[in-house]
């Protein structure tokens, strides 16, 4: 049995009379947290971190801290329902797990057969660890459409990181870099992906220099050395600046340039294209502090950037990430010790295999929507959300009729939510997972009762970069909830895929670990595995892309008829690619920053959690708040050109003054009536996804930088 080595679990168990603890990993946002969880009657009384899980050192945050109140929440569902009102008229009724998978095969069979296999289109949000699942069922079926987060979230740093050198760079923490350059990212709230807040305030307590681009002052900007408050949405050519500086002072790693990267004069040349000057205008950061941040950074041995999200939800979204890449490339700190490696997982079933990407057949992937347009996110089988409105309100270029969200809420989550709305309203079979009955949820026909992190074994991390895997274990199980795998793997035998599916998803772990010679049952036994740790490993084999090298010019890009190198474009809508629309809404918008207790709209019904954040909150600089006549606390009205909606204004003098900054994903789970309030705070019914504003190669849609007036509610009563 697992051993609890350095924790004093044991002593817990006595002292407080729990039955037992339960090793596992956290799922509470895209997880990886150690975690023991105690048991008492059948119940589990109390979560506290791990000291011995290499990903969090025995820290955890508030959302791993209140998963028991997710758990047991009285508001969740237990059991699949059917709606037996009109869309959105909050009737459901009780049906058996039979019944509701017989109902969804038979309806994906009927479209099928109708419309074809790209008629049904499979959904999730951010990394719920069902990705494998999902896409897995879609291949088989032959529906080239699975609409994820990833157009504008993780899937651009993935790809555009593969077409620049083989796969995605994550920081050695534990190599202790010597400077951090945090961009468009909080990790010590966010906690994304591959990283945890731990390990870099680890880094910086241990004397890490820091660096910190990002327009709001943030916690890490207070600690920072040099704070770089860039105009939002101007990231390339912030970047196209600091790369300026450290290759006209020869900052750069000379064996670097000259044996392993592709494109150097070409990219020499657009980099003397962005000079310091030009780059100021742009960008509004002063030029000096460019350079001080370029030769600190370029200096710095080892130097790693902690890159976010901010960057990928931008018309630039491919080029921001690939021109970060450059920076840590130049300077060499790709597979460096304490620097960006290029980590193996153990060997496994990768995600990418078992989702059976192969067995998609070459006529059906042709098909995926918006594949002509968004080139780069279709070769990684990603689309962007308004290819699929479009088709259910248009039918164009032909007829969506089924939606099945896994793990989604994309009436909150995804821009220009009317219009979601619109075409959540028309599908004509909509299923949804989830815990709750979410504003999505609302608009469906089934909707099938999912199972927590705490519900369910499962191989956690193994879709990550950082090399690890972990176990996770059920510890309870609730009602009649289901893991995303166990009702996939159900719906998959009624669906012809019988051959490809396991009595029970443990099959699909089995399958998982395979490589390794191991089953679950051993797995369950273990800590962790962790694939070998190898540095500079290009010196050797050179990077996993076309020509071998670092690719600073994109051999794939250029191929599929694309600019080969990064190039810095104005967000679409901005003062000063939109000068006329900035005189009626004079205030640039950004949206998203992350909230310690909530997980997007997740969390919003979890007492301690709620308590943490109990409205919507939009950030307005004093003197702005001044002009428009706003009292901190007042609730006021955020209008962009697509709508408006209702939030309460903090004041924040750590930005500039033109620039408000909104929460996202409010909806107000308190309220019964079937809405739930879903449009009264959504950021989204304000954010854009016309096609002309998206990232060209991905279809990333601009969410993070607009324009908005900004007025008391008061006001607004008045003039109505
Ligand atoms: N304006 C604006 N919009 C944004 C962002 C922003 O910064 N600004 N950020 C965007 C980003 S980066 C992302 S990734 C998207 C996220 O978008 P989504 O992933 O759609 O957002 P969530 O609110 O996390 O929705 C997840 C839903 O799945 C349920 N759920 C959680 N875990 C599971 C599970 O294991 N199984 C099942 N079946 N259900 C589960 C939850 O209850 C919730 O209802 O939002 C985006 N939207
Ligand atoms: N608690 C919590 N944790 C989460 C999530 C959550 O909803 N809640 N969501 C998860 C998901 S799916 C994701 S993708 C990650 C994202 O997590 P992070 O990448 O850390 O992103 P954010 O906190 O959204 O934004 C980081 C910073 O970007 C800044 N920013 C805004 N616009 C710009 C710009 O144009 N340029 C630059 N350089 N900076 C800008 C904001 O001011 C903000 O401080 O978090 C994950 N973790
Ligand atoms: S950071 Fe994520 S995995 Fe860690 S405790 Fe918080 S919610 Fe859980
Ligand atoms: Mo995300």
């Amino acid at each position: 049995m697992l051993e609890f080595k350095y924790s004093n679990v044991e002593r817990e168990i006595e002292v407080y009379g729990f039955d037992y603890a339960v090793k596992s990993h956290c799922r509470m946002c895209h997880g990886g947290c150690g975690v023991f969880v105690y048991v008492k009657d059948g119940k589990i009384a109390k979560i506290a971190g791990d000291p011995d899980c290499p990903i969090n050192h025995g820290t955890l945050c508030s959302k791993g801290l209140a998963s028991a109140q997710l758990v047991y929440h009285p508001d969740r569902l237990t059991y699949p329902v059917k709606r037996i009102g009109h869309k959105g008229s909050g009737k459901w009724e009780r049906i058996s797990w039979d019944e509701a998978i017989d109902a969804i095969a038979e309806r994906i069979l009927d479209y099928k057969d109708k419309y074809g296999a790209e008629s049904i289109v499979f959904g999730y949000g951010t990394g719920r660890e069902n990705e494998a699942v999902i896409y897995r069922i879609a291949n088989l079926l032959g529906s080239p459409n699975v609409l994820t987060a990833g157009h504008f979230c993780y899937g651009p740093r993935i790809s555009s990181s593969i077409i620049t050198m083989g796969t995605n760079p994550i920081i050695e923490y534990e190599g202790f870099p010597k400077c951090i350059m945090m961009w468009g990212n909080n990790v010590t709230i966010s906690n994304p992906d591959c990283y945890k807040g731990e390990p870099f305030s680890v880094a910086l307590d241990a004397g890490a220099k820091l660096i910190v681009v990002d327009p709001r002052f943030t916690k890490p900007a207070s600690r920072a050395n040099i704070w770089l408050q860039l105009r939002p949405g101007t990231d390339p050519a912030l970047a196209y600046g600091i790369l300026n500086v450290i290759v006209n002072e020869g900052l750069y790693d000379k064996d670097f340039v000259e044996n392993h990267v592709y494109g150097w004069e070409p990219f020499v040349k657009r980099v003397n294209e962005y000079t310091l000057e030009r780059v100021e205008e742009i960008t509004w950061v002063p030029k000096e502090k460019i350079r001080e941040a370029a030769r600190l950074f370029a200096t710095s041995k080892p130097a790693v950037i902690q890159w976010g999200v901010a960057i990928e939800q931008q018309i630039n979204c491919v080029d921001n990430d690939r021109l970060l890449m450059f920076i840590m490339g130049l300077t060499g700190n790709i597979d460096a010790e304490g620097g960006q490696v290029l980590y193996r997982t153990p060997p496994i079933v990768n995600v990418g295999q078992f989702g059976a990407h192969a067995m998609l057949p070459r006529e059906q992937a042709q098909k995926r929507l918006g594949g002509d347009r968004f080139r780069l996110a279709s070769r990684f089988a990603i689309i962007t959300p308004k290819v699929v409105w479009d088709a259910i309100l248009d039918e164009k270029p032909y007829p969506v009729k089924m939606l099945f969200f896994i793990s989604s809420n994309p009436l909150m989550t995804r821009a220009n939510a009317k219009e979601v709305y619109r075409a959540l309203e028309k599908v004509d079979f909509m299923a949804v997972s989830d815990f709750f009955i979410t504003p999505t949820a609302e608009l469906a026909d089934i909707v099938l009762p999912a199972a927590t992190w705490l519900e369910m074994d499962y191989i956690g991390d193994f879709w990550k970069r950082h090399g690890y895997i972990l176990p996770r274990r059920k510890v309870v199980q609730i009602g009649e909830c289901l893991s995303d795998h166990e009702m996939l793997n159900r719906l998959g035998k009624k669906i012809g895929q019988e051959q490809f599916w396991w009595d029970t998803f443990e099959g699909g772990l089995d399958f998982i670990l395979q490589p390794m010679g191991i089953k679950w049952n051993d797995f369950n036994q273990m800590d962790y595995v962790r694939g070998p740790v190898r540095h500079f490993k290009y010196r050797k084999y050179g990077f996993s892309t076309p020509t071998r090298k670092f690719e600073l010019c994109s051999t794939i890009l250029e191929k599929m008829g694309y600019d080969p190198l990064p190039q810095h474009r104005e967000v679409p809508e901005s003062p000063v690619s939109a000068p006329e629309l900035y005189k009626e809404y004079p205030y640039i918008l950004i949206t998203g920053a992350r909230q310690p207790g909530f997980f997007h709209t997740e969390n919003r019904q979890l007492p301690w959690l709620r308590s943490l954040h109990r409205d919507p909150i939009v950030q307005i600089h004093p003197d702005a708040a001044a002009n428009e006549g706003i009292k901190e606390g007042d609730w006021v009205v955020i209008e962009s050109p697509r709508g408006k909606v209702r939030q309460r204004a903090q004041f924040f003098a750590g930005m500039d003054k033109r620039i408000v900054s909104a929460q996202h994903a409010w909806w107000f789970p308190e309220k019964k009536d079937p809405g739930h309030g879903w449009a009264e705070s959504n950021i989204n019914i304000l954010t854009d996804n016309a096609y002309e504003g998206c990232d060209p190669t991905f279809g990333a849609t601009n969410i993070r930088t607009l324009l908005c007036k900004i007025y008391p509610e008061k006001k607004e009563a008045a003039h109505e």
